[in-house]
C-alpha cells in the first residue's frame, strides 16, 4: 500500500452502500483519502459517481465513526460502551457464542445481514463455520428484496434475466453486437435514483439517449414517468393483475413470438387458459390503470423487435410476489426477448465465480451437500415453505422474529448483526423486533456508526471498513472485480477479515488450509483462472470472454445447462411458464393475482378509517436506506423526513406545506414534514424510510428519535405469500394524516 497517489478500486459496500460496482479513483495523500472520482476507464459507470461516493471523505473521517471495537459496560440501551482491543473482542465472541452453542445448539444463533454490499460471502462463511443455518435479512418481511424475483426466475427459466444495456460487453454501447432495447418497461423501478441489484440506474438513461422508449409502471409521477411513452399509474400492490392483463392482450391478439414459444416454452396452453381470467376491463378496475393504456402498452412491448423489463423492489413487496414475478417473466418470455441483444439478457456471475452465494445450489457447491443438508433440518421456515428450503438458504425472517419472541419450537439466544440496521430501517413492525431482540443473551453488531440498533441492543460493536479500506471480490454479475485496500482508518477491519478470523476460531481444523484471506479469495476466484494478484495486474476487473458468462442466445449454444445440451436450465429444458418446480413445492404452477392484505377492496372498514395508501421508501441518491443522515453534504440537501401529499388531500386535512404532521394507523404514529406535491395521487401518500436523527440522544428510550421518525413502526410484518418469499407491506399499508396539536 503506497502512501500517496491515485488508485483504482470499486465502490461496493460501506460508503456508498449500494449494489453497484462503480469504478472509482481514490486520491490518497500521506495515507489519507482526500478525494474520490468516478473512473472513466471503467465500463460500469464510465466516470460517473453518485453523491454518496462524492461525499465519502466526510463518511470515512466522520468524528462519530466507530474506529475501535466497543464493549457495552452499562445496561442495554444506556449507551455506555468502552473501547477494547480486537483480541479481547474476538475472545468474547468466541467464548459467548460457543457457550450458547453448547447449551442450546448452534442454530440458536441468528446471523442477520442487510442488503447488497459484499456481505453475503463473509456472513455465510461465518454462519456455516459456526454451524448455524439461521442466516437471513432479519426484519425484511418476506425477504422482500430481489429474492422473490430471483426465486421465480430460477424456477421458471433456470437463470436470472436483466435488461440488456450492454453491461456484459467490454466496449459497451460501442460493441457492434449490441442494439438498444426498443422498449424498456421500468416496472416499479426508478432508475436514476437507485442502482439496484448489480445494475447502474443511468444505463436506462443511456439507452433512452439511444432511442429506447419507456413504459413506466409507477403509482407516482417521477422524472422517468414524465419521459415515458406510457405511464401506467398503478394502484400500489396490484402489479400481478397488470402483468396478467398485458399477457391477456398479447396472447389474445396473437402478437406473441410463435416461433420462440413453439421451440422454447413449456405450458403455453395452460398460460393461455389462465390469462382468460384477467380480461383488460377487470384488470383496469383492479389496477386503476385505464384499459386503453394497458392495451397500448402491451402492444408497444410485444411489437418491438427487442424489448426488456427493468423491475424493482415493489414487485417483491406485492402479496404472492413470486407469482407477480412469474407473470412478468411470462411477458418477456412469450415475446421472445430472452438473451437477445437489447432484450432480457441472462445474467450469470462473472467467470462462474461465487463471491456472494445467492442460491442453495451455490451454497451446496461451496459447503457440500452433507453440511447444508444437515443444517437445513434446523433452518427456520424450511419445513413450512419448500421454496425457502430449496431455492435460497435463508431462514424465513417473519418466522425467525416470531420464534425469537416465543422460544418455540426451539429458543433463539444470540444474534450476529452485520450490515443491517434492523430497528432503524430494515424491519417492518420495528417495535416488535425491538421487544423480541431484547430477549437475546448476546448480540454483536458489526457497523461503522452507532445507530438505533447498536444503541438499543449491542453487547459488542465491531468497527467495519469502507470500500477504500478493504480487499474483497465481486462477481455480481459483470465484470469480475476486486475491491482494493488503499487506506486504513483507526482499527477498522473489513467484514471479510472479521469473519475469517472468527470463523477460524470456531473451526480451526476445517479452515486451516487457508492461511490468509487472500488464499481464500484465490480459491473462490479459481473458476476464472485468475488470482487476486492477477486481477490487480489487470487493473482490478476483467470482463468474461466467450463462455457461459457472455451473451447472447446461450440456450441455442448449449451454454446454460450442466449437461451442455441446448436449452434452458430447467427440467424440461424450456422456459416453464407452467412451472413444474412450483407445482412440486405445492404452489400454483401458473401466475395469479392476490389483492394486498390492506386495501379498499380487501379491508373496506379499515379503509374508511385509514383512506390513504402509504407508499414508502422510494429511493433517493442522497441516502442508502437508514445511512448517511450524519453526512453534512448529503443531509443539507434533505434535512427533514417529509411526506408527499397531493394538494387536494392536504386541503382536505387542512395541512399546509412545511407543517409537521403525523402519519398514523392502528400501530401508532410517526412524524413527518408535509410536502405538498403532485408526485402522488390524491389517495396515496409517499414517504422515505430509514429515518432516525444522529444528532439526537442515542441512549434509550430516545434511540436517536427512532420511534418518532421510523416509518416501519407503523408497517405490519407477517408476509402474505404462499411461497414464503415476498409480500412485505412496505408499499401498501393504509394510514391517515393527523395534525400535531400542541
Ligand atoms: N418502509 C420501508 N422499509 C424498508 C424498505 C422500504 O422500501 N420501505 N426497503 C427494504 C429493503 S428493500 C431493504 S434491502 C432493507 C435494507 O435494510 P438494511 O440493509 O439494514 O439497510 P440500512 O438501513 O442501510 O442498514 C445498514 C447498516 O449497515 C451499516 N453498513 C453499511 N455498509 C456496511 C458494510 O460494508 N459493513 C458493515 N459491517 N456495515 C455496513 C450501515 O452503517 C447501517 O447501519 O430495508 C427495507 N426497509
Ligand atoms: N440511492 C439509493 N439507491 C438504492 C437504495 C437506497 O436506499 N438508496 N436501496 C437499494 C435497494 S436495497 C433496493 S431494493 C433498490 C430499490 O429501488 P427500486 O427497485 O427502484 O424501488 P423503490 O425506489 O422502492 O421504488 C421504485 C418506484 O416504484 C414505485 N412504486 C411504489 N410502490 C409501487 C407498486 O406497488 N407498484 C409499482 N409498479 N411501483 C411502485 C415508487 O413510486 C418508485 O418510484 O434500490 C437500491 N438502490
Ligand atoms: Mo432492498
Amino acid at each position: 500500500m503506497k502512501n500517496t497517489g491515485v488508485y483504482p478500486t470499486i465502490a461496493w459496500s460501506a460508503g456508498a452502500g449500494c449494489h453497484g460496482g462503480c469504478g472509482q479513483k481514490v486520491f490518497v495523500e500521506q495515507g489519507r483519502m482526500v478525494r474520490i472520482e468516478g473512473d472513466e476507464n471503467h465500463p460500469w459507470n464510465q466516470g460517473r459517481s453518485c453523491p454518496r461516493v462524492l461525499a465519502l471523505t466526510q463518511y470515512m473521517y466522520h468524528p462519530d465513526r466507530i474506529t475501535q471495537p466497543l464493549k457495552r459496560v452499562g445496561e442495554r440501551g444506556e449507551g455506555k460502551f468502552e473501547p477494547i482491543g480486537w483480541d479481547e473482542a474476538f475472545d468474547i465472541c468466541e467464548q459467548r457464542l460457543n457457550e450458547i452453542k453448547r447449551k442450546y445448539g448452534a442454530e440458536s444463533v441468528v446471523f442477520a445481514q442487510g442488503t447488497g454490499r459484499d456481505i453475503g460471502g463473509p456472513i455465510t462463511f461465518l454462519a456455516y463455520s459456526f454451524g448455524s443455518p439461521n442466516w437471513c435479512q432479519l426484519g425484511l418481511s418476506g425477504q422482500s428484496c430481489y429474492t422473490p424475483r430471483l426465486g421465480s426466475m430460477k424456477s421458471v427459466m433456470g437463470d436470472f434475466g436483466v435488461v440488456d444495456c450492454s453491461q456484459f460487453l467490454e466496449r459497451r454501447y460501442e460493441d457492434p453486437e449490441w442494439v438498444p432495447p426498443e422498449v424498456i418497461i421500468a416496472w416499479g423501478q426508478d432508475p436514476p435514483n437507485g442502482c439496484p441489484d448489480a445494475f447502474f440506474g443511468h444505463w436506462i438513461v443511456d439507452c433512452m439517449k439511444r432511442g429506447s422508449k419507456i413504459i413506466s409502471v409507477d403509482p407516482r409521477n417521477t422524472w422517468m414517468t414524465g419521459r415515458a411513452a406510457h405511464h401506467l399509474q398503478i394502484r400500489p400492490g396490484t402489479d400481478g393483475a397488470l402483468a396478467l392483463g398485458m399477457l391477456n392482450v398479447i396472447i389474445n391478439e396473437d402478437i406473441y413470438d410463435k416461433a420462440f414459444v413453439e421451440k422454447w416454452v413449456h405450458g403455453f396452453e395452460q398460460l393461455k387458459a389462465r390469462v382468460q381470467d384477467y380480461p383488460v376491463d377487470k384488470v383496469a378496475a383492479i389496477t386503476e390503470v385505464p384499459a386503453g393504456e394497458i392495451v397500448a402498452a402491451a402492444r408497444l412491448f410485444a411489437n418491438a423487435r427487442q424489448a426488456a423489463v427493468h423491475w424493482g423492489v415493489p414487485i417483491d413487496m406485492c402479496p404472492d410476489a413470486t407469482a407477480v414475478a412469474h407473470a412478468i417473466i411470462c411477458l418477456w418470455t412469450i415475446t421472445g426477448n430472452i438473451d437477445i441483444p437489447g432484450g432480457q439478457v441472462i445474467a450469470k456471475p462473472s467467470h462462474g465465480v461465487s463471491s456472494y452465494p445467492y442460491t442453495t445450489e451455490e451454497l451446496l457447491q461451496l459447503y457440500g451437500e452433507e453440511m447444508i443438508g444437515r443444517l437445513t433440518k434446523k433452518r427456520i421456515g424450511a419445513d413450512a415453505y419448500p421454496m425457502v428450503k430449496n431455492f435460497r438458504a435463508w431462514a424465513q425472517p417473519d418466522m425467525v422474529i416470531d420464534q425469537m419472541q416465543s422460544g418455540k419450537p426451539y429458543p433463539l439466544k444470540a444474534a450476529w448483526i452485520q450490515t443491517a440496521n434492523v430497528l432503524g430501517g430494515q424491519a417492518a413492525r420495528a417495535g416488535f423486533h425491538y421487544e423480541a431482540l431484547k430477549k437475546l443473551e448476546f448480540i454483536v453488531v458489526v457497523d461503522l456508526f452507532h445507530n438505533p440498533t447498536t444503541m438499543a441492543l449491542a453487547d459488542l460493536v465491531l468497527p467495519a471498513a469502507t470500500f477504500p479500506e478493504k480487499n474483497s471480490i465481486r462477481a455480481w454479475y459483470a465484470p469480475l472485480s476486486i475491491i482494493q485496500k488503499r487506506v486504513q482508518v483507526g482499527e477498522c477491519k473489513s467484514d471479510w477479515e472479521i469473519n475469517f478470523e472468527l470463523a477460524k476460531r470456531f473451526n480451526p481444523e476445517g479452515l486451516k488450509h487457508w492461511n490468509t484471506l487472500e488464499d481464500m479469495f484465490d480459491e473462490r476466484l479459481a473458476p476464472s483462472g485468475m488470482t487476486f494478484k492477477d486481477l490487480q495486474k489487470e487493473g482490478g476487473w476483467k470482463m468474461a470472454g466467450e463462455g457461459p458468462s457472455r451473451p447472447y442466445r446461450r440456450h441455442e449454444r448449449g451454454l446454460l445447462r450442466p449437461d451442455k445440451k441446448p436449452g434452458f436450465n430447467t427440467a424440461s429444458g424450456k422456459v416453464e411458464v407452467h412451472c413444474d418446480t412450483f407445482k412440486g413445492w405445492g404452489l400454483d404452477p401458473l401466475p395469479f393475482y392476490t389483492e394486498p392484505p390492506q386495501s379498499k377492496l380487501s379491508t373496506p372498514e379499515l379503509y374508511k378509517k385509514y383512506p390513504l395508501v402509504m407508499i414508502t421508501g422510494a429511493r433517493s441518491q442522497l441516502f442508502f436506506h437508514s445511512e448517511h443522515r450524519m453526512i453534512p453534504w448529503l443531509r443539507e440537501k434533505m434535512p427533514d423526513p417529509y411526506v408527499e401529499i397531493h394538494p387536494e388531500t392536504a386541503a382536505r386535512y387542512g395541512i399546509y406545506d412545511g407543517e409537521w404532521v403525523y402519519l398514523k394507523n392502528d400501530m401508532g404514529r410517526v412524524k413527518r414534514k408535509a410536502k405538498i406535491s403532485r408526485k402522488v395521487k390524491a389517495d396515496h401518500v409517499h414517504t422515505m424510510h430509514g429515518w432516525w436523527l444522529p444528532e439526537r440522544e442515542g441512549k434509550a428510550p430516545d434511540l436517536f428519535g427512532v420511534w418518532d421518525y421510523q416509518i416501519n413502526k407503523i408497517i405490519p410484518g407477517p408476509q402474505c405469500s404462499k411461497s414464503g418469499f415476498g409480500g412485505g407491506q412496505y408499499k401498501t399499508t393504509l394510514c391517515t394524516l393527523a395534525k400535531i396539536e400542541n
